[in-house]
C-alpha cells in the first residue's frame, strides 16, 4: 500500500520536473495555455488521478488526494506566476510602442483664413452699409421669369445668348446675376429702396478669365427723383473707398437690357496712375462695374409706377475687384485652396 503511494508521489514529482522544464521553454501566453492543458487539463495525470480517487480503497483516498492536490497547486502557482510575467512583458512592449517623445517638435495644424473673395465682399458690404444700404440675399436656383423676363430680357432678346445659362428645366435655371433677388425685393417692398445683393452667380464659361461660378454684388436704389447724378456720386465714392482716395473714375456709355441709359465705370490704373501700362493694357483705366438707370419696363413687372419712381442699379464682379486690388492675374487661384495663396491674405 505504502509502495503504491510512493510510486504515485514519484510519478507526480517526475511530472512536476517535466512541467518545470517545459515551463522554462515557454516564450509567450499562447504556449503557456498549451502547457496548462497538458498538465492540468482533462487528460493530465493530475486530473485523471483526482477523478479516479473514488475507485481507490478508502484508506488510500486521503493520502492520494492530499499529494495530488499539493502538485496541482504547485503547477497552478507556477503557471499563474508565469502568466503575470508574460502579461507585464507584453504591457511593456505596448507602452514602448505607444511612447510619446515630448521633446519632438509638434505638428502645427495648417491655419487657413477667410477666402479673399469673402473678405472683399465683407469690405464692400461695410462701405454700402455706411451709406445706408441694406443687404438682401436670395436663391441661386431661380425662375427664368426673375432672371430674364422681369428684367426686360424676353426669350428672343439677343442679350440672353451672352449669358450662356445653366438651365435646370425649361423655366428653372442657375441665376446668371443677382438681379433676380432685386426683382423679388421690389415685388415685396415699396420705394424708397436701397439694397445690395451679394452672392454666387453661374454662367457656362470656362477659360483663363472666366469660371462657371463667380461672385457679384449688385445694388439697387429706387425712390422719387433719383437721377444719374446719384448713381455717379454713389459709385465714385464706393470706388475711392475700395481703391484709394486719389483714384479717378470715368463713365463710358454701355448697353444692358435692364437699364437705360447704361454705363461702365473705370478707375484710373494704380500702377501707372493713368499713363498706360501692361496692367491696364496701355489705356490708363481699369473697368470695375456696370450700371445704369433702371429701365421703366422693369417697374411694370413689379407693379411700380414708372412715372412716380426712378432709380439706378449696378453690378460689380468681385473676382475682378480682387484681382485689381491685389494684383492677382489668374482667376483659378481663388478656388484652388492652395495654402501658399491663401496664407497671403
Ligand atoms: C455688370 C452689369 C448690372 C444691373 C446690373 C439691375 C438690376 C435690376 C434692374 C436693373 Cl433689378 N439693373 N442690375 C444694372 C446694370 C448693370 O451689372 O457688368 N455686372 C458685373
Amino acid at each position: 500500500m505504502d509502495k503504491d503511494v510512493n510510486k504515485l508521489v514519484n510519478r507526480l514529482e517526475e511530472e512536476f520536473q517535466n512541467f518545470k522544464k517545459d515551463l522554462k521553454e515557454t516564450t509567450n501566453l499562447k504556449e503557456l495555455e498549451k502547457l496548462k492543458v497538458n498538465y492540468l487539463g482533462k487528460k493530465s495525470l493530475i486530473t485523471t488521478t483526482l477523478k479516479n480517487i473514488g475507485s481507490l480503497p478508502n484508506d488510500l483516498k486521503p493520502v492520494v488526494g492530499k499529494n495530488t492536490n499539493i502538485y496541482r497547486k504547485k503547477i497552478q502557482a507556477s503557471l499563474d506566476q508565469k502568466v503575470e510575467f508574460f502579461e507585464s512583458l507584453e504591457f511593456d512592449k505596448k507602452l514602448r510602442k505607444e511612447k510619446i517623445d515630448l521633446s519632438l517638435p509638434g505638428k502645427k495644424p495648417e491655419l487657413g483664413s477667410k477666402n479673399i473673395i469673402t473678405q472683399v465682399i465683407e469690405e464692400i458690404e461695410e462701405i454700402f452699409i455706411g451709406m445706408g444700404f441694406k443687404i438682401a440675399e436670395g436663391p441661386e436656383v431661380e425662375l427664368d421669369y426673375y432672371n430674364f423676363e422681369a428684367l426686360n430680357t424676353p426669350e428672343d432678346h439677343p442679350a440672353r445668348s451672352l449669358h450662356d445659362t445653366f438651365f435646370i428645366s425649361d423655366d428653372v435655371l442657375l441665376r446668371t446675376h443677382t438681379s433676380p433677388m432685386q426683382v423679388r425685393y421690389m415685388e415685396k417692398y415699396q420705394p424708397p429702396i436701397n439694397i445690395i445683393v451679394p452672392g454666387k452667380v453661374y454662367r457656362r464659361d470656362y477659360d483663363v478669365s472666366h469660371t462657371p461660378m463667380f461672385t457679384q454684388i449688385e445694388g439697387l436704389v429706387v425712390d422719387k427723383d433719383i437721377n444719374f447724378k446719384h448713381l455717379k456720386w454713389t459709385l465714385e465714392t464706393v470706388a475711392r473707398k475700395i481703391f484709394g482716395r486719389d483714384r479717378r473714375v470715368r463713365f463710358r456709355p454701355h448697353y444692358f437690357p435692364f437699364t437705360e441709359p447704361s454705363a461702365e465705370m473705370d478707375v484710373s490704373c494704380k500702377i501707372c496712375d493713368g499713363k498706360g501700362c501692361r496692367v491696364c493694357s496701355g489705356s490708363g483705366w481699369l473697368e470695375i462695374l456696370g450700371a445704369g438707370m433702371v429701365d421703366p419696363n422693369v417697374y411694370k413687372f413689379v407693379g411700380y409706377d414708372p412715372d412716380e419712381f426712378t432709380g439706378f442699379a449696378f453690378g460689380i464682379g468681385i473676382e475682378r475687384i480682387c484681382m485689381l486690388k491685389y494684383g492677382i492675374n489668374d482667376l483659378r487661384a481663388f478656388f484652388e485652396n492652395d495654402m501658399r495663396f491663401i496664407r497671403q491674405f
